[in-house]
């Protein structure tokens, strides 16, 4: 018995194409959401073009719980489209299984829809097996994202309902969690973790997982291939910069052998996001350059969307609105000057420091020396001192920049962690 299948899951449709307020031009808004369709239509010609027995879908089909309804419908459609062939869905946390989610036959009716025939959807929050007269010897297993559920329960160590002789294929959503986590992806939650000695103890032949935007596949220490992630099959945030696809394959009894494992490309633009920092930058050609080899650095292609990141504090204040002057590097570059701090001025500083404060007392001394320095023309270390005074100052503000010298020069280079940007979740 073999089982060649086609995985793909975390569509987060509804989720936009672009993270908004980025300032990308609109044609390129436009062109994505064009292309968002043409990766969904993909998926069905890599299905067909590849023969497969059956679609493994493990959740977060769509990107939030009042999603609307024409959303639903797009993957109603899309499902469709593939019929007859079997699409397996289990819900994952973002399109987890609520009273309103359109999952419910009776939810869809209400808007005069129905899931196509070929459609199986686990919409039981406990272990369900299924299996399909299509496919004899082989046993669907999963279980759907409830509305409340705990995020750190360990689903996998619960038995499941398999029989002796089938392949069993799991679909599941959740975390894997090898190494205590170090695997989780920067800024995504955990959700229903697990690690690969769960998968292969559990008695399962392939793990379908959803959850993680990224192709990621466990190996059995006998280097087969036993479960994997597809990730998102379109990009549409800045954290998601790799290669995009669906996972096809075929499952023999054990796992998948290597040699029968592809990843296939459905989406053919990286989201590539570069920080840059402009204090000390005393110009805009100055700021403009160092953007520009900040871009340098992504070797991002003219099939790309760049997105700069000023940090820092600059001169001409923070209502500069630059436009991108370089090379034409990416297919279309955003300046995000969100984070840019207005230039530093130690007399203004000075002026709202409190009176007998230690903040007041440090600008005072710098001023001082800077005063100095620039009588005796030692214009360098003038600079220097001004720069020395502008950390201080921000460390005072509770901005703890993170300083590195280099050389002679001061190079400065302030992380600032925004914890509420990364939430997007998964
Ligand atoms: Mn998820």
């Amino acid at each position: 018995m073999k089982l060649r299948f086609l995985q793909t899951s975390d569509f987060h449709l509804g989720g936009g194409v672009l993270p908004s307020g980025h300032g990308f031009q609109h044609e390129t808004v436009r062109l994505r959401q064009r292309e968002e369709r043409e990766a969904l239509e993909r998926i069905v010609e890599i299905a067909q073009r590849e023969s497969v027995d059956c679609i493994l879908i493990p959740g977060d089909l769509w990107d939030h719980e009042a999603v609307s309804f024409a959303v639903a419908k797009r993957i109603m459609d899309l499902f469709s489209a593939l019929s007859p062939l079997p699409v397996l869905v289990v819900p994952g946390n973002h399109d987890f299984m609520g009273v309103d989610s359109p999952y419910h036959p009776h939810i869809a009716q209400q808007h005069g829809y129905a899931w196509p025939d070929n459609v199986h959807i686990i919409r039981e929050t406990k272990w369900r097996s299924i299996q399909l007269p299509e496919l004899p010897g082989v046993q669907f297993i999963g279980r759907a994202t409830g509305s409340n559920v705990k995020t750190d329960e360990r689903y996998l160590r619960e038995p499941m309902p398999l029989d002796e002789e089938s392949l069993h294929v799991l679909l599941f959503h959740g975390s894997q969690l090898e190494g205590g986590g170090r695997s989780v992806p920067s800024g995504q939650k955990v959700t229903a973790p697990f690690d690969t000695k769960e998968v292969i103890e559990s008695g399962i032949d392939w793990g379908a997982f959803g959850h993680y935007h990224h192709q990621q596949v466990l190996r059995s220490p006998d280097e087969r291939l036993v479960g994997g992630y597809a990730g998102v099959p379109f990009t549409r945030n800045f954290r998601d910069s790799n290669e995009k696809g669906v996972i096809v394959a075929e499952l023999e009894k054990g796992g998948v052998h290597e040699g029968s494992y592809q990843f296939i490309r459905t989406d053919f633009r990286r989201y590539i996001r570069v920080e840059v920092n402009l204090s000390g930058a005393s110009d805009e050609p100055e700021a403009q350059s160092r953007m520009a080899s900040a871009a340098k650095t992504t070797r991002c292609t003219e099939q790309d969307l760049l997105q700069i990141r000023a940090t820092g504090r600059f001169g001409a204040g923070s209502f500069w609105k630059p436009e991108w002057t370089g090379d034409p590097i990416a297919f279309d570059v955003a300046i995000d000057t969100s984070r840019l701090q207005s230039g530093f001025s130690i007399e203004n500083a000075l002026r709202e420091a409190p009176e007998g404060s230690a903040l007041g007392e440090f600008l005072t001394r710098m001023k001082a020396r800077i005063d100095e320095a620039r009588q005796n023309e030692q214009t360098v270390k003038a600079e220097r001192m001004q720069l020395a005074a502008q950390f201080g100052y921000d460390a005072f503000m509770g901005e703890a920049p993170r300083l590195k010298a280099e050389g002679i020069d001061l190079v400065a280079e302030v992380t600032e962690i925004h914890p509420a940007d990364e939430e997007y979740g998964d």
